[in-house]
């Protein structure tokens, strides 16, 4: 999809894992008109649309078609978040038969709310998966970015050969994606998870799941200014908890555990249209339900 040269403002909103009441919500609290023709203004979903904890009761079918109707309306662009990428490859198998992403307990445990929504190994099923393997890694527009995870320039140049124009991963490699053998992999790894680092020997971390970790998360965005063309870039992934604030002079955060409980589903405005270049950190860019309360609740 190319950029519309008329589209005046974007609205960059975080992982929703399934909560397409709050994405209602949210785009109530931005006067966006779902069913209306594109006027001057876009969504940008940050990949992250699909999983939640076991026994979820949102609606997960819902959520999904009116992301789709809305990026097909030109409406909204998405970019694939590693939960979106994960469940391709929790769907496809290699040439012995065995599936790309193992199907553990553990990776079960994650993607079990979608997989019971749609129904696995459906038409259905098979139809988003098709879907999830057509969204751009990332999206450059003129004066901002937007990837899921990381905006790495060595990683983003590495990858190129592996993508069609649109930013999609080619049809070919996806099984390369999941082959820690592959360079691939590891650049899926840091665009869609973030760069990490071995912990010093006997340190270690227990995540959300239970599982002990040894890897670390980088906190690359106080450092991302210093690459070449370092033009402002809008993330997810990193669950962050708070008041919504920018990580750092050149990067905005939107994922503020929305999966969870009363936690908000966070927008940011960007006013393309300006013509000096995006100011971060201006607070009255976010937007997000019970703005007000949030703020006095934390
Ligand atoms: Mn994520």
């Amino acid at each position: 999809m190319t950029t519309n040269t008329q589209i005046e403002r974007l609205y960059f909103i975080g992982d929703i894992h399934g909560q397409q009441e709050k994405l209602a919500q949210l785009l109530e609290c931005i006067n966006f008109e779902p069913h209306q023709p594109a006027t001057n203004h876009q969504l940008v979903f940050i990949g992250d649309l699909i999983d939640n904890a076991p026994g979820f009761s949102g609606n997960h079918i819902a959520l999904l078609n009116q992301v789709k109707t809305l990026t097909d309306q030109k409406q909204a662009h998405c970019i694939l978040g590693n939960h979106e990428f994960n469940a391709v490859g929790w769907a496809l198998k290699k040439a012995d038969g065995s599936f790309l992403r193992p199907h553990t307990k553990n990776n079960y445990l994650q993607h079990q709310a979608f997989l019971t929504a749609v129904g696995e190994d459906s038409l259905e099923h098979q139809q988003w998966i098709n879907w999830f393997k057509q969204l751009p890694l990332f999206l450059d527009f003129t004066t901002v970015r937007a990837i899921h995870a990381c905006w790495d320039n060595d990683a983003i140049n590495a990858i190129q050969p592996y993508l069609n124009k649109d930013n999609s991963l080619k049809e070919a490699h996806w099984h390369n994606a999941f082959d820690k053998q592959h360079e691939l992999y590891a650049l899926c790894e840091t665009l869609l998870k973030g760069p990490e680092q071995t912990m010093p020997v006997g340190q270690f971390f227990v995540d959300k799941t239970g599982k002990k970790r040894t890897q670390q998360r980088i906190e690359w965005w106080h450092d991302y200014h210093l690459q070449k063309n370092a033009k402002p870039v809008l993330i997810g992934h990193y669950t962050l908890n708070g008041y919504p604030a920018k990580k750092s002079q050149s990067v905005v955060c939107v994922d503020y555990n929305a999966a969870k409980g009363d936690n908000p589903l966070v927008a940011y405005e960007v006013c393309l249209s300006a013509e000096s270049a995006i100011n971060f950190g201006d607070e009255c860019n976010f937007h997000y339900i019970n703005k007000a309360s949030y703020a006095n609740a934390i």
